[in-house]
């Protein structure tokens, strides 16, 4: 089955995927009406394929900020089949168009969106620029990792916001965490130190490290970044760390060169993307993989705990095309 009839299986799916898909469903609404109304509209315009319906189909492409790269790539795998399968009729071409945005994510990748835990201690550090949405995610997987029946740790790497250890502090008593931090502007790496000692004596299987905002092109700060990761190296030697570059959404183009310039300095194992509620612009999903090679693992939907999805292409293209299949 292509991808086109495994979208259209989803509208059926009355199982334990519903709620999900009605994450999807909601949160990429604004994408979509942006996207799906502006297909359509040129579907009813012209009735048969021709240059200027293809430069519109680029242009609306361009405009839900799937990355200019990517979508000139797109747009050759479509001309090159309405080539070869002779399509004359742009409703044909719908299909097309769906099926080869999924075939440019999954470009013959394994795509591993698991953040991979073992049953020892895991760390997951965050990362990211200012007001992205670091901290509300560390809540919501905590809030994720607790309903697994997993013991988390919070620590308040973000030493340098006034502000940040008592919000950080919250989220760790909402969620039922546990917290480590040290009021006042000190050394991230020896608060992130004390932090994972105690967490290797307490038996924690999560610990989840929030960081300061940083721009990427501050040099100091990327170099903070460094020497936190060496501290973690250092405390847990063999452990498991994910490192998850978080990116709002609404940046668009903005949040693509900043995992090119996070993924320069540091190794970045996965992106979150949040606030896809608040934006039209969620074909940077497609842009992220494709111009900056690491997957997206996990998507925000909201402010509270509870608005996290894993990152599941299937629903996110269903959730961007629904009205155009
Ligand atoms: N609509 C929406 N708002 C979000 C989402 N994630 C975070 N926010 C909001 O974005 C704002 C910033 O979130 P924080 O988690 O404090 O961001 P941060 O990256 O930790 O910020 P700094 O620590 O200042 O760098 C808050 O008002 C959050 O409620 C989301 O998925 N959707
Ligand atoms: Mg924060």
């Amino acid at each position: 089955m292509n991808i086109f009839g495994k979208i259209k299986n989803l509208f059926k799916k009355e199982d334990e995927d519903k709620k999900e898909i009605q994450k999807y469903d909601e949160g990429l609404s604004k994408t979509r009406k942006n996207f799906v109304e502006k297909i359509l509209n040129i579907n009813n315009k012209y009735e048969k394929i021709n240059e200027e319906y293809l430069e519109s189909l680029e242009e609306i492409l361009i405009n839900a900020d799937i990355g200019v790269s990517t979508v000139l790539k797109l747009m050759d795998s479509i001309r090159k089949r309405i080539k070869e399968e002779k399509i004359e009729d742009v409703n044909l071409l719908k299909e097309v168009i769906v099926d080869e945005i999924f075939i440019t994510y999954v470009n013959n990748d394994i795509i591993d969106t698991n953040v991979n835990t073992s049953n020892n201690i895991n760390v997951i550090l965050f990362v990211g620029v200012n007001g992205v949405g670091k901290t509300t995610t560390i809540a919501k997987l905590a809030h994720k990792f607790i309903l697994e029946g997993k013991k988390v740790k919070m620590i308040a790497g973000d030493t340098f916001r006034a502000g940040a250890y008592l919000q950080l502090k919250e989220w760790a008593s909402k969620t039922k965490s546990s917290f480590y931090g040290v009021e006042g502007q000190i050394d991230p790496s020896s608060v992130i130190f004390d932090g994972l000692k105690e967490a290797e004596q307490d038996g924690t299987q999560i610990v989840l490290i929030d960081t300061a905002g940083r721009l990427q092109n501050k040099d100091y700060l990327m170099k903070e970044l460094d020497k936190i990761n060496k501290t973690i190296k250092k405390v847990l030697p063999d452990v498991n760390q994910e490192t998850l570059l978080v990116i709002d959404a609404n940046t668009g183009q903005n949040g693509i060169n900043q995992a090119k310039e996070f993924k320069k300095v540091t190794n970045i194992t996965g992106v979150v993307l949040t606030k896809l509620d608040s934006t039209a612009k969620g074909g940077i999903v497609l842009a992220i993989k494709e111009e900056v090679g690491i997957p997206v693992k996990y998507i925000g939907f909201g402010e509270k705990d509870t608005d996290l999805e894993i990152f599941d292409l299937d629903k996110y293209i269903y959730g961007l095309f629904k009205g155009l299949i």
